[in-house]
C-alpha cells in the first residue's frame, strides 16, 4: 500500500508529460503561416502585445501554427490591411476601430468623444454584450473581431502653441484619423482637421504639413512624436480601441481547434496588453515633460466647454450606429457605473 502511494506523484508527472503532447496531436491543427500587420513600432505597446500574441499562438498550437509580425505598417495603413484581410491577401491584423466605421458602421460608437470615462468602465464594455455585438457586425462584411486591445484616451500635442482653453485650436492644422466622427469633432472645437493615414502623420508633422495630431500618451512616446511636437494638452476626449482582426475567408478554412486557438491566445494578449498599456501611460506623461514635451492640463471649466461643444456629434453618431445600439450602450453604461 505505502509503495503505491509513494509511486503516485511520479505516475503523475509520467502522465502530464505523456498526455499533453498526445492532447496537442489529436487537435485537428495543420502547420501555418499566418502574416499579422500592425501600424506602430516593434518597440510600442502594440509590438509588445503582438510578440505575446505570437507566443501563444505558437505555445497552444504545439508550434505547429506561426504568427509572421510585420510592424510599421509595412503592410500598408489600416485602412489597407482592412481591404486585404477582406480579399483573402493576408490573414491577421490589429488596428484602430475608428478606421473600420467605412466598412462596419456600428464601429462610430467607439468614436463618441467622453463616452467612457475609465478604464473600468472601457472593459465592461468593450468584453460585454455591446462590444460583443459591435465586432459581430464585422463578420457581415468578411471579417472576424477576436478582441478588444486598449489604444486609448487620446490627447492632444501640437507644434504652435500651447492649447489651453478651446479659442487656442483656431486655425490649427491638425491630423485626425480616417474617420467622420473626429473630422467633425475637431472642426467644430475650431481647428483645420485632415484626415490622414498614421503611417503618414511623422513625417507630417516632420515637414509641417500638419501642426499637430492627437493619440494616447503611448503612442506620443513610443513613436518619438515628442521629437516635433512642444505642446501637449491632456483631454482624454475619446478612449480608442484597438481591435485584432482574422480574415473571415482564412477563418471559414480553419478547423474548431485551430481558431480556439487563436481566440485563446488573442484572450491572452488582450490581458497582457491592457496591463503594459495602462502602466506605461501611467509613467508616460512624466517621461514626455522629461523630453522637452510642454504640458498643458485643461480646467475642468475648459473640459466642461468641450465636452458641450462635442455633444453635438452624438446625434449623428447615434443615426449611425442605430438608436436601439446606441440606446443599449447607455443602458450598460448605466449598470456599469451603478456597480
Ligand atoms: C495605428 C493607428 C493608430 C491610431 C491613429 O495603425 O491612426 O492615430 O491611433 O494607433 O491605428
Amino acid at each position: 500500500l505505502m509503495k503505491k502511494t509513494a509511486r503516485r506523484p511520479l505516475l503523475a508527472a509520467l502522465g502530464l508529460a505523456l498526455i499533453a503532447p498526445l492532447a496537442a496531436q489529436a487537435q485537428d491543427i495543420k502547420p501555418r503561416l499566418i502574416r499579422f500587420g500592425y501600424g506602430l513600432a516593434e518597440a510600442s505597446n502594440q509590438g509588445r502585445a503582438a510578440k505575446v500574441l505570437a507566443e501563444n499562438v505558437e505555445k497552444l498550437s504545439g508550434g505547429k501554427m506561426k504568427l509572421r509580425l510585420i510592424g510599421g505598417a509595412a503592410l500598408g495603413p489600416d485602412t489597407q490591411m482592412q481591404q486585404a484581410l477582406i480579399g483573402g491577401a493576408q490573414e491577421m491584423m490589429v488596428g484602430s476601430t475608428a478606421t473600420l466605421v467605412g466598412i462596419t458602421k456600428e464601429m462610430a460608437l467607439w468614436d463618441t468623444p467622453f463616452l467612457i470615462n475609465n478604464t473600468k468602465e472601457a472593459d465592461a464594455l468593450l468584453d460585454g454584450p455591446v462590444g460583443d455585438k459591435v465586432k459581430a457586425k464585422l463578420e457581415e462584411k468578411g471579417l472576424v473581431g477576436l478582441v478588444y486591445w486598449e489604444n486609448g484616451f487620446r490627447n492632444l500635442t501640437n507644434s504652435k502653441r500651447p492649447v489651453n482653453k478651446l479659442e487656442d485650436l483656431s486655425g490649427i492644422k491638425l491630423r485626425v484619423m480616417q474617420n467622420n466622427v473626429y473630422l467633425d469633432s475637431f472642426k467644430i472645437l475650431g481647428a483645420n482637421a485632415v484626415p490622414l493615414p498614421y503611417s503618414e502623420l511623422f513625417t507630417a508633422m516632420e515637414t509641417n504639413a500638419v501642426d499637430g495630431q492627437e493619440n494616447p500618451y503611448n503612442t506620443i512616446l513610443s513613436a518619438k512624436f515628442y521629437e516635433v511636437q512642444k505642446y501637449l494638452t491632456v483631454t482624454n476626449h475619446v478612449y480608442a480601441p484597438w481591435i485584432v482582426l482574422v480574415s473571415k475567408k482564412y477563418w471559414d478554412g480553419l478547423s474548431k481547434d485551430e481558431r480556439a486557438v487563436l481566440q485563446k491566445a488573442a484572450v491572452i494578449s488582450r490581458d497582457f496588453e491592457r496591463k503594459d498599456t495602462r502602466e506605461e501611460a501611467a509613467k508616460a506623461l512624466v517621461e514626455l515633460k522629461s523630453k522637452g514635451m510642454q504640458v498643458s492640463e485643461l480646467s475642468p471649466a475648459e473640459i466642461g466647454r468641450m465636452r458641450d461643444k462635442l455633444t453635438k456629434v452624438n446625434a449623428g453618431i447615434a443615426t449611425n450606429v442605430g438608436m436601439e445600439l446606441w440606446n443599449e450602450t447607455q443602458a450598460e453604461l448605466a449598470k456599469i457605473r451603478a456597480k
